[in-house]
């Protein structure tokens, strides 16, 4: 059987949180994604449509009279400590590496900041594809700027834990799950552009028809996923070099037969037609014309699968499920080799559809998927 995986209780969880600090300052909630169409592109200064979770990240923070900044988990053993000054690339690792990159982050960008505890809750499911990491860094950047009395923006504090994640955290990624996780708004999908990294508010609301967006954590996560998104990343440099291009953004599909190699031709394909269908699904959407969305996501999937080689046989399977049961489309979500499938079904199929991708993993000796409700939700923001 498929098993839900609840968000939880947003009060309970913070009021659990601030209990075990002192004197808090407060509790701060950031969102995973889903993110909807638009895969590998923010690296090629492309497209993305994601939407925030319910799921979220939570960080409660209080301050010291020194410099240490010591984190603590609810899911994990060990509480990390390090002096502020003594922040730099290499010195924390782990999961602790992401909070303690944000301080660096906004101590690079010339905030002051005081010595901190923080006790973090997360309800994101880890290694799922759903941001989990962009949930605890922008959870743990918003209770910083609290305890610190600074309001940088929510641009700024992109651009922090961009930089924290990439140079502290040592995870290279495109600023699609940041973004989702700072500006994702309740109803709204999120259309970004990374060209120059602007952001409009799309009305996503498929309950209004009759729909829902089913999430399901396949609970694969590929041993060789960090090393598949780098070299993802390097063939897209490698291509756009030998167009000529600063970016595929810039390519278009006449470029193809000019990269004279065949994956660099696929990969090239895959970003060309993905940012195309980011549109059209933004246009349908404007229409109303959800069974288009549901199109435009399978194909989609196909692209991931078969020019961008990201799919695995998990989430083959769940796509194949999801349509086989009535979706109107579906795909897998995020950066790949494992992770979850968003799939847009009649909400009074929703429950059949999982309990048939349940059914299905067993026959394969899979262990059972995960099942999340994935209403848009609210950006990051201080719990009440
Ligand atoms: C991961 C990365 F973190 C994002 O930046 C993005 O590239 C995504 O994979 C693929 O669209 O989530």
């Amino acid at each position: 059987m498929a098993e839900h995986v609840d968000p939880g209780d947003p009060n309970e969880v913070a009021k659990a949180l601030a209990s075990r600090l002192a004197d808090p300052v407060g509790v701060f909630a950031a969102p995973g994604r889903v993110n909807l169409i638009g895969e590998h592109t923010d690296y090629n200064a492309g497209l993305c449509l994601p939407i925030a979770l319910p799921h979220a990240t939570y960080a409660a923070v209080a301050r010291r009279d020194d410099d240490l900044l010591t984190v603590a988990s609810v899911q994990q053993d060990a509480r990390v400590e390090v002096r502020l000054p003594d922040i730099a690339p290499g010195t924390v690792d782990g999961w602790a590496s992401y909070v303690a990159g944000v301080a660096w982050a906004l101590r690079e960008a010339g905030h002051e900041l005081p010595g901190m505890d923080l006790v973090v809750d997360g309800h994101v499911p880890l290694g799922s594809g759903l941001s989990s990491s962009a949930a605890l860094i922008c959870s743990a950047a918003l209770a910083m700027c609290a305890a610190a009395g600074i309001d940088p923006g929510r641009d700024a504090l992109v651009d922090a834990t961009m930089r924290a994640e990439a140079e502290i955290a040592g995870a290279p990624t495109g600023g699609l799950d940041q973004t989702a996780s700072l500006l994702g708004r309740e109803g709204h999908a999120l259309l970004i552009d990374f060209r120059d990294r602007t952001t409009r508010q799309v009305g996503w609301r498929p309950r209004s028809e009759g729909l829902e967006l089913l999430v399901v954590d396949t609970r694969a996560a590929h041993s060789h996923s960090d090393g598949g998104y780098r070299s993802r990343r390097e063939d897209c440099e490698a291509a756009a070099h030998r167009l000529g291009l600063a970016t595929l953004r810039e390519a278009t599909l006449a470029d193809l037969d000019r990269l004279g190699d065949d994956r660099l031709l696929r990969r090239t394909r895959h970003v060309v037609s993905e940012i195309e269908r980011v549109r059209q699904v933004v246009a349908a959407l404007e229409q109303d014309d959800w069974s288009r969305v549901g199109a435009l996501f399978t194909e989609s999937h196909a692209s991931m699968r078969d020019d961008f080689e990201i799919s695995c046989p998990e989430l083959d399977e769940v796509v194949a499920t999801a349509v086989d049961g009535g979706a109107l489309g579906a795909r897998m979500t995020g950066g790949g080799f494992g992770g979850s499938v968003i799939a847009l079904v009649p909400a009074d199929a929703a429950a059949s559809i999982a309990e048939q991708v349940g059914e299905r993993f067993a026959a394969r000796g899979w262990p059972a998927p995960g099942v999340l409700p994935a209403p848009a939700s609210a950006g990051a923001h201080e719990v009440a």
